[in-house]
């Protein structure tokens, strides 16, 4: 009867959906002395890009200041960031990229 170990069962619940990662945008913000066709590469590159939609993301950031290159977890964004600012870095252009909570 209840009380006993063999009778009194443990209540669970089921969850139907699995835990979502916080998504993080990765920005690219503008400068004056990086060259239009090198950050058309590094969105090439790092965010597989086509010309078309790398060129696109390169003007925005140009005219507007900040860009989005694109969604991920927070440990493949700060992947992305360091690997951006590093290949800036590796050929002495200011370029600089960030990440913030989507
Ligand atoms: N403003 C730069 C230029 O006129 C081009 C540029 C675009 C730089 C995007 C950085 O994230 C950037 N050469």
């Amino acid at each position: 009867d209840e009380g006993d170990d063999a009778s009194v069962g443990i209540a669970t619940r089921t969850r139907t959906q699995t835990k979502k990662p916080t998504p993080y945008r990765v920005l690219l913000l503008n400068d004056d002395y990086t060259p239009m066709e090198f950050v058309v590469l590094v969105l090439r590159r790092f965010f597989r890009m086509s010309i078309e939609d790398a060129t696109r993301v390169m003007l925005q950031v140009h005219q507007k200041g900040v860009g989005v290159c694109g969604v991920f977890t927070y440990e493949v964004a700060e992947t992305k960031v360091s690997q951006v600012i590093d290949f800036a870095r590796q050929n002495q252009h200011p370029l600089q990229c960030t990440l913030e909570k989507a």
